[in-house]
């Protein structure tokens, strides 16, 4: 539904590295990669701000994957029907297999996961700030489907392409799951609309709570976003917040009309000159408030994951006493 071409001309950012003859033979090297639009891997060598970007952005990936987990999660017990209720259950799994792919990748930059794990904790690290809202009905978790995984994978195509290999490795897989997301949502909702005026009431309400907050997910405007400049110059970001925040309104605009739901913006509108949808102004005095921590939901978000982190200490110990037992015996036979 949400499919990109992995190059669109005219909105791909060039990459901009040159290469310069007095940096050191390590420097000219991987500027020569950027400018080849090549990949860097694990074991070459990268500038320290270049690591420092990619532990950022995709530690706060990862942090995402799995706070977004519990959303959905809460409806796992209370899941319509046997069918919906094996679905949301294998969706919230990938979201949290995608959350390791993804704590992987940040490994592989000389991080340890439980460095990542006590900022998140401790609340230092950002995870998106889609996840401190709330989901009061059944349609709240087709509406997470439909549009924060569709949101999800307008932002993460083009991420498949990221110079560094790991990350855009995950992504691929990443964004094959995810599809299967954001069309379960769909379904899930069109079921609904085809229902009683109530069910219809449910769905066009979730629709109301979530589209401001879905379109804050792309993260701040171009004018404000401090990292992107240096982002695109070293092909980790390759379409602009706004630029993929207009592809996702115009492609949900005709999805929300088969829907038969209202997006909730009295001035989205087509624009014929610019051939793409105007929207009204989004609440970025919101956005920055969610994102430092005042959301809906933040503080239960976090609570909830220290709580199942604690729980889990003894699965955790179990398997490292397992793997000692097992390499010691493995060492005595070989003796
Ligand atoms: N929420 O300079 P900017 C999923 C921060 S999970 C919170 O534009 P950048 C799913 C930003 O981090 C998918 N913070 O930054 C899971 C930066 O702060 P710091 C999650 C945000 O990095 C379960 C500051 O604002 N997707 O699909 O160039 C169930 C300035 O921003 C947000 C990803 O993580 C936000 N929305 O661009 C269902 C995608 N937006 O770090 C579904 C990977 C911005 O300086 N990340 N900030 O303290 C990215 O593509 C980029 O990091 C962003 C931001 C486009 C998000």
């Amino acid at each position: 539904m949400y499919t990109q071409s992995l190059d669109i001309p005219g909105n791909v950012q060039p990459i901009g590295a040159s290469a310069d003859v007095n940096a050191s033979p390590e420097q000219q090297r991987f500027d020569a990669v950027m400018e080849a639009d090549g990949k860097i891997e694990p074991q070459d060598w990268m500038p320290e701000a270049y690591r420092k970007t990619l532990v950022r952005q995709i530690s706060q990936h990862a942090h995402s994957e799995i706070i977004g987990m519990q959303p959905e999660g809460n409806w796992i017990s209370r899941a319509p029907s046997l069918k919906r209720k094996a679905i949301l259950l294998a969706k919230v799994q990938d979201e949290g297999g995608h959350g390791l792919y993804l704590y992987s990748a940040a490994e592989t930059m000389g991080v340890s996961r439980d460095q990542l794990v006590d900022a998140l904790h401790a609340g230092k690290a950002k995870y998106s700030s889609i996840f401190n809202y709330t989901t009061p009905t059944w349609a709240d978790v087709g509406v997470i489907g439909w549009l924060v995984d569709g949101a999800a994978i307008m932002n993460q195509i083009p991420l498949c392409r990221c110079t560094y290999g790991p990350y855009a490795r995950a992504m691929i897989r990443i964004c094959k799951e995810e599809s299967f997301h954001q069309r379960q949502g769909f379904d899930a909702l069109l079921s609904m609309m085809k229902g009683t005026q109530a069910q219809k009431d449910m769905v066009q309400q979730a629709v109301d709570r979530w589209w401001w907050p879905v379109l804050m997910m792309f993260g701040p405007s171009d004018k404000d976003s401090i990292h992107s400049g240096q982002s695109f110059q070293w092909g980790i970001k390759r379409i602009s917040n706004d630029d993929l925040r207009q592809k996702f309104v115009d492609a949900t605009v005709e999805q929300a009309k088969i829907l038969g739901v209202t997006l909730p913006d009295p001035d989205l509108k087509w624009n014929e000159e610019r051939k793409a949808h105007d929207y009204g102004a989004i609440d970025w005095e919101e956005f920055w408030r969610v994102v430092n921590g005042d959301g809906p939901c933040n503080k239960e978000r976090l609570a909830t994951r220290v709580k199942a982190h604690d729980d889990g200490a003894w699965v955790r110990e179990a398997a490292l006493a397992h793997a000692e037992k097992q390499a010691t015996r493995a060492h005595q036979q070989a003796a």
